[in-house]
């Protein structure tokens, strides 16, 4: 069970940790001197050469560099490797924009399956498990990341691979899965199912990995009861490697960044000021082990807050908290900032599922904001009455937590579209107006 457990680099001094990082972004920053045009150029702009990065202390020196740089430099232009060395491409799952692509050589796909193998022994897998994987496969790093890491836990491993449900519970149930990797909304859709079908207690699960989309506590909790397991979050982008970048233990409380291969940072996003631990603003990552496709300061537009507070599984690599929202996520209506995730939590506290739909619009140049969400099967048969005090339940809990008006339509169960993959609850119209 402790192959992927290794508490002499998870749970290292912070001192060892430093040091590691140090050694490691110093070499990292000769390498994309050497190779990679666009970084030099950078270093040159703000006068930098690699012997002004002494240690980790020297980061903040470095320029950023964003999603816009990526996709200027699409393909190969950030390639610090020769193609001849590369083994692999993944790309990212935006649907905006040129996608972006990253390419890994051998050791980086060992570095980030190893990553996502912790990941799976912090909930509690080990050899006996069987691990059923059913992020999608492909370009999308979250299939053949959880892949790579579950085989080097040495679990059973099932590349489902996303959608079907149906066979999805059927090999649950006949092969005894007991892990389930999948996005936190693929996971809520499943247990929906396996309790219409009435296959609850034939289900062996334990624990799952939901990751690769934002998701709420109250969501958490709602998976833990209806498919009575542990959830646990992962995080990771296709930028820096994929799943496994940090991942929840079983404190479930944030998760721990794999600091001995990336430096987390968070900086305020309008000034691009390095923020002391514990303050909220966007999360940076320098890949300091990487060969292929090494990123230095990259901003994630990831919302988060760090913390090196104590952890009980005497992990010591710090822990991010969950992403709070992504800064181009965060929707302004009417002035305010709305995360859908505030929604979600409203949503769910008064007793929903997490499926749910926000559409944002502009009507006589005022924007507008409406919720719709299944009724629960129980609701569907209450009277109009009873079904608009429900709604108007949900509008103060909104004003309470958003602070602004937001309409609530209550919609027949079923009929918002089920996700596979990542879920996409916002409908925003105002773009459609746009140039
Ligand atoms: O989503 C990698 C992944 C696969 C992570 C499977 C976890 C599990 P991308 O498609 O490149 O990569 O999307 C990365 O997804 O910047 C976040 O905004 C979001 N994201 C990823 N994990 C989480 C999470 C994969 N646990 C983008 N909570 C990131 C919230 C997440 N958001």
């Amino acid at each position: 069970m402790e192959r992927y457990y290794q508490p002499e680099i998870e749970c290292a001094s912070q001192d060892q940790i430093r040091a590691w990082q140090s050694e490691r972004l110093v070499k990292q920053v000769q390498n994309v001197w050497d190779h990679v045009p666009m970084y030099r150029k950078r270093m040159e702009e703000k006068g930098l050469t690699p012997g002004d990065i002494q240690s980790v202390d020297d980061l903040h020196k470095l320029p950023f560099i964003e999603k816009d740089d990526l996709r200027d430099q699409y393909p190969y232009g950030l390639l610090a490797r020769p193609l001849a060395d590369c083994v692999r491409i993944q790309s990212t799952s935006g649907t905006t924009g040129r996608r972006v692509v990253a390419f890994y050589t051998q050791h980086d796909i060992d570095l980030w399956e190893d990553c996502c193998a912790r990941a799976i022994v912090a909930a509690g897998g080990t050899k006996e498990d069987v691990c059923h994987v059913c992020y999608g496969y492909g370009l999308f790093t979250g299939g053949p990341g959880l892949n790579g890491g579950s085989h080097k836990v040495g679990c059973l491993t099932l590349p489902m691979s996303s959608g079907n449900t149906e066979r999805q519970i059927q090999f649950m149930t006949d092969l005894g899965s007991t892990i389930l990797c999948c996005t936190p909304s693929y996971a809520a859709y499943l247990a929906e199912s396996i309790i219409e079908r009435g296959v609850r207690d034939k289900i062996k699960l334990k624990a799952g990995i939901f990751g690769a989309e934002a998701w709420t506590e109250e969501m958490r909790h709602d998976i833990e009861e209806k498919l009575g397991i542990k959830a646990y979050d992962i995080y990771g982008l296709t930028e820096i490697s994929g799943p496994g970048v940090s991942f929840e233990c079983s404190e479930q409380t944030g998760m721990h960044v794999n600091e001995d291969h990336f430096i987390a940072e968070i900086i305020n996003p309008k000034t691009g000021e390095v923020l002391p631990e514990g303050e909220k603003g966007e999360l940076v990552f320098t890949s300091i082990t990487k060969e292929a496709f090494p990123l230095l300061r990259y901003r994630t537009r990831d919302i988060c807050v760090l913390s090196r507070k104590k952890c009980s599984c005497g992990r010591t690599h710090v822990k991010m908290s969950k992403p709070l929202g992504r800064s181009d996520d965060m929707l302004i209506v009417k002035g305010v900032n709305v995360f859908p995730s505030q929604i979600e939590t409203v949503l769910m506290n008064q007793g929903y599922a997490a499926n749910y739909q926000i559409i944002v619009d502009r009507v006589n140049n005022s924007d507008t904001i409406e919720v719709q969400v299944e009724m629960t099967p129980e609701m569907f048969s209450d009277s109009l009455g009873a079904v608009a005090k429900k709604e108007k339940e949900l509008v103060s809990g909104l004003k309470a937590m958003l602070g602004i008006y937001a309409d609530v339509k209550l919609v027949n169960p079923k009929s918002i579209a089920r996700s596979e993959g990542k879920a996409v609850r916002v409908v925003d119209k105002r773009n459609l107006y746009k140039g």
